[in-house]
């Protein structure tokens, strides 16, 4: 944790169809507003790439009335701390609509904004924490380790983890091309680092730290209106057309 306020994006990504087990009590509850599962990245340049979304089981998650058209599935955390950030009408107020356990969002499908796969899929991770950012992921497998990894390891063990393998079943897509490890950085790493499931949280860390550095320094666009672009100028340029477009807002914390 630095020592400043840490500056994120928050992506929005509409429901297109809830989850058996969520459907009914959300639905009665949110007034007709359109619902977006909310997430909080550092790496809006990578949503091209977005092959699912992150949710932790037993984090409790709300339903957050933004204003009359719009709602928010994020941590009552977040949703306090967007509503003094001016993300929600009137000023300071949270308006919970439901509280939902995230265990129950498994298997949501939700509109993917910017990627190259327009729609994805709710998925549960290991280490989604409480008390970051909003307690949803946008995962981005081919740029994040953890991402990758989480991935592999549905794959690997979709009963236990109780998914629908089709839910997990979009490759990581390249997004971004570095010198050193090519068009597949989390990939890579996670090969050369010897890296075998979310547990092995050390040596995820490792990768995380080479990913970030080597994608955001040495990282070049291969896809959207900045392919060709070095990550460096097109992150914020990304993160302006998307909030342009509606589908992110920045979010501090
Ligand atoms: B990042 P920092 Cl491609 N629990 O977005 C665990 N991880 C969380 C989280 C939570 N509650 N909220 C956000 N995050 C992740 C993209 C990405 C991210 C890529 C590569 C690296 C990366 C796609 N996932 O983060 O501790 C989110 O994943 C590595 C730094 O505030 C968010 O950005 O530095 C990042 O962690 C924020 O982590």
């Amino acid at each position: 944790e630095g020592v400043g306020p840490q500056e994120y994006t928050g992506i929005k990504m509409e429901v297109v169809e809830w989850s058996p087990a969520a459907k009914e009590a959300i639905e009665a509850k949110v007034g007709g507003r359109k619902v977006f599962l909310v997430a909080a990245t550092l790496r809006p340049e990578t949503m091209y790439g977005q092959t699912n979304c992150y949710v932790g089981t037993s984090i409790k998650y709300g339903v957050f009335a933004m204003n009359d058209k719009e709602a928010f599935l994020c941590t009552y955390r977040s949703a306090r701390n967007m509503a003094f950030q001016g993300t929600s009408t009137p000023r300071g107020v949270v308006d919970q609509l439901l509280e939902i356990e995230g265990s129950k969002l498994i298997g949501t499908k939700i509109k993917a904004p910017f990627s190259v796969n327009p729609e994805v899929y709710v998925l549960p991770m290991d280490n989604v924490l409480a008390t970051k950012g909003t307690g949803v992921v946008t995962s981005v497998p081919s740029d994040s380790p953890d991402d990758c990894q989480t991935l592999y390891d549905l794959r690997k063990k979709a009963a236990f983890y109780k998914i629908d393998p089709a839910w997990a079943s979009i490759d990581p897509v390249p997004v971004i091309s570095t010198p050193t490890y090519g068009d597949l950085l989390a990939p890579a790493l996670l090969t050369a680092l010897k890296i075998q499931s979310q547990k092995d949280t050390k040596q995820l860390a490792e990768a995380k730290d080479i990913a970030y550095k080597e994608g955001f320094y040495n990282g070049t666009m291969l896809v959207g209106e900045f392919k060709g672009v070095s990550v460096q100028e097109a992150k914020g340029k990304v993160r302006d057309r998307m909030i342009e477009a509606g589908l992110a807002f920045p979010y501090a914390e």
